[in-house]
């Protein structure tokens, strides 16, 4: 339609100022303060309040959509529950929770309304964002510090070696966070290393006793590496939770805490256990 463009837009220019920004943008997410690794509810959470306080702070997810395993309640149902006082996360964020008169503290959600809304909450507290991008080791001294973490990309992973061989590359940072849910793939990395024990995983099924041992146990487990979210009770073997998110919330928020403190040097912050 002509008036809708002041030039005529040229394919070589969409793809060229694609090109152009990605590389840019890439260049400035080589060297992190923080790499949190994982983008569903406690990675994102994680994300934006490191991001909040002026952390360089850069989420990489695997998969193409962010939001990991929030935008289902479970059994494909479209409600999840997130109980008090996570809910005011949300709330703050715009998202209705309902509250349940005959349970005391919890409140129902919509999960593709509360994903949203993280994801975008995350973006625009300034943390930037590499989908489709694995983890698929560390980088790990010799006096066992951690500096960051080695990526491909997802599709040329999938195809697996013998069919495309590429090399991954590494990304540098202060601190990682593993928020990869239940396969807590930065620790089982270290463990694959030598450095740290077996995950056991998660145990059966136990939501309020899981509930609050995630927030709890959420912590610096290796020194540099930090657990959020599910990926605490794959490494503490404590009980799974189903489609209760409060905790994922929470600990994202407590991780980001932890790790504020550690960088900004204040006493008996992040000491890994
Ligand atoms: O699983 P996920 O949503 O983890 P979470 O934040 O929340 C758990 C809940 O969704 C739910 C539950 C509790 O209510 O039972 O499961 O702890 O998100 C983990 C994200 O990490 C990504 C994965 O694709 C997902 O989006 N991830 C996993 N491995 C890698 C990865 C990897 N190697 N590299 C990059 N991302």
């Amino acid at each position: 339609m002509e008036g809708l463009h002041p030039a005529p837009l040229r394919e070589r220019d969409v793809t060229r100022h694609i090109a152009r920004e990605f590389y840019k943008e890439f260049d400035q997410l080589i060297e992190s303060d923080v790499i949190v690794v994982g983008g569903g509810p406690s990675g994102l959470v994680c994300a934006s309040d490191l991001a909040c306080h002026g952390f360089r702070t850069l989420l990489l997810e695997q998969s193409l959509a962010l939001g990991g395993g929030f935008w289902s309640g479970g059994y494909l149902m479209n409600k999840a529950t997130v109980c008090e006082p996570a809910d005011d996360i949300l709330k703050n964020l715009g998202v209705p929770c309902k509250p349940i008169q005959e349970c005391a503290g919890m409140t129902i959600v919509d999960p593709p309304h509360a994903t949203a809304r993280l994801i975008a909450s995350a973006y625009e507290a300034g943390a930037k964002v590499l989908n489709l991008t694995k983890v698929v080791d560390l980088i790990l001294r010799a006096d066992g510090v951690l500096e960051g973490v080695v990526v491909n990309n997802t599709t040329a992973e999938m195809a697996g070696h013998d069919v495309i061989h590429v090399d991954p590359v590494a990304l540098e940072s202060k601190i990682v966070v593993d928020a990869t849910g239940h396969d807590a793939v930065i620790v089982e990395l270290l463990n694959k290393r030598g450095v740290y024990q077996p995950v056991p995983g998660n145990g059966a099924m136990w939501v309020a006793r899981s509930e609050a041992m995630v927030v709890e146990n959420t912590r610096e487990v290796f020194p540099n590496c930090f657990v959020t979210g599910l990926a605490v009770a794959a490494v503490d073997g404590s009980p799974r939770m189903g489609p209760a998110f409060g905790s994922m919330l929470l600990s994202g928020r407590r991780a980001a805490d932890l790790v504020r403190r550690k960088l900004k040097g204040e006493d008996g912050a992040g000491c890994f256990s």
